[in-house]
């Protein structure tokens, strides 16, 4: 009848306790990550106060069109980035995550980290099964041969030495094409190796992710505000096979209701705790 249809829209736990007892007893742990992960090492986030380079936000760079119209404004934007994250270092979130992993391994079972982030501050941490959704800064991609090269470079080129500046005033007068990063193949023109807006994600590392998704027991969507898609509906469609997903974030998301646990605070001191490695 219909007074029994309800909406069971209850408010996700924060029992950390609770939490623990699942990881304890998970034998397959999904982590989903977001730029929320990297904040405490000093790695800007994209939505939000410290999510801009010069006037631009990262959307209005991060696409094909910008490196398209201004390519050399998009190389500036990444090669601040690639410089900054010189200086960058894993925090405890990174770490405790890669430890955990560690003593999951070594007890026979499984952990696997799908990241949205491309500052590869999660393999620095020592986490060895990493899926990077959106590419990496330290990649390059041939925009004529296609060829796929990691490059550690600083400057990528001489003449984007000292350029970059995320301040606002800053002189961006256009780099000829020709002394741009250029394939050493082909000498076509480099492009950073990740996935922009509007672009699709690589097949096979989205199949691999997506494998990941049916088959873990468990997983915990750290830092991520949930609205870029495809990685947004990740953690929804394990919470719809009935699998415990809970969510570390400072904030609520529009994901959070459809998860089973909200822990609310930073990463670094969460984390530690939840996966029982502080
Ligand atoms: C903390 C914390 C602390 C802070 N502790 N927490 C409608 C439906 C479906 C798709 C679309 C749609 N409309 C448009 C699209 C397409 C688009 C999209 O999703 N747009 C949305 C904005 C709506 N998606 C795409 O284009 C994707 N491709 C695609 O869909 O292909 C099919 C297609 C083809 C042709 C046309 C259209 C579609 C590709 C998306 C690629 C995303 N790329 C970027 C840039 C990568 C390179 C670079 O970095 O420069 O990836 S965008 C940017 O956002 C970056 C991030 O990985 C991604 C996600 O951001 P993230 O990680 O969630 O960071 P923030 O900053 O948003 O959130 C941080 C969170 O942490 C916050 O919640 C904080 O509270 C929290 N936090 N400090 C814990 N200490
Ligand atoms: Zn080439």
């Amino acid at each position: 009848s219909r007074k029994n249809i309800s909406f069971s829209m209850s408010r996700p736990s924060s029992d950390m306790a609770a939490f623990q007892a699942e990881v304890k007893n998970s034998k397959n742990v999904l982590i989903l990550s977001g730029a929320g992960v990297s904040a405490e090492s000093g790695v800007p986030t994209f939505r939000g106060a410290g999510g801009f380079w010069r006037k631009y936000a990262a959307q209005e760079l991060a696409n094909p069109d910008a490196f398209s119209r201004n390519p050399s404004l998009v190389w500036e934007f990444y090669h601040y980035r690639r410089e900054v994250m010189v200086t960058k270092k894993p925090n405890p979130a990174h770490k405790a995550i890669a430890r955990f992993e560690q003593k999951m391994v070594n007890e026979g079972k499984k952990v696997v980290v799908v990241t949205q982030n491309i500052d590869e501050l999660h393999r620095q941490a020592g986490t060895q099964s990493l899926i990077e959704l959106h590419g990496t800064l330290f990649k390059t991609r041939c925009t004529s041969c296609g060829e796929v090269k990691e490059n550690r470079d600083s400057p990528i080129c001489e003449a984007l030495r000292d350029r970059g500046m995320p301040d606002p005033q800053a002189q961006s007068s256009q780099i000829p094409l020709n002394l741009l990063p250029r394939c050493q193949s082909c000498s076509g023109l480099l492009r950073p190796h990740v996935v922009w807006f509007g672009e699709n994600l690589d097949r096979n590392v989205l199949k691999r992710a997506m494998d990941e998704i049916q088959s873990c027991d468990l997983c915990l969507v750290v830092g991520t505000s949930s609205v870029v898609y495809p990685a947004a509906m990740f953690a929804p469609e394990v919470a719809r096979r009935g699998v415990t997903v809970a969510e570390f974030n400072l904030e609520d998301t529009p994901e959070t209701f459809n998860f089973k646990y909200h822990f609310s605070g930073p990463a670094g001191q969460l984390i530690p705790v939840a996966l029982g490695n502080e």
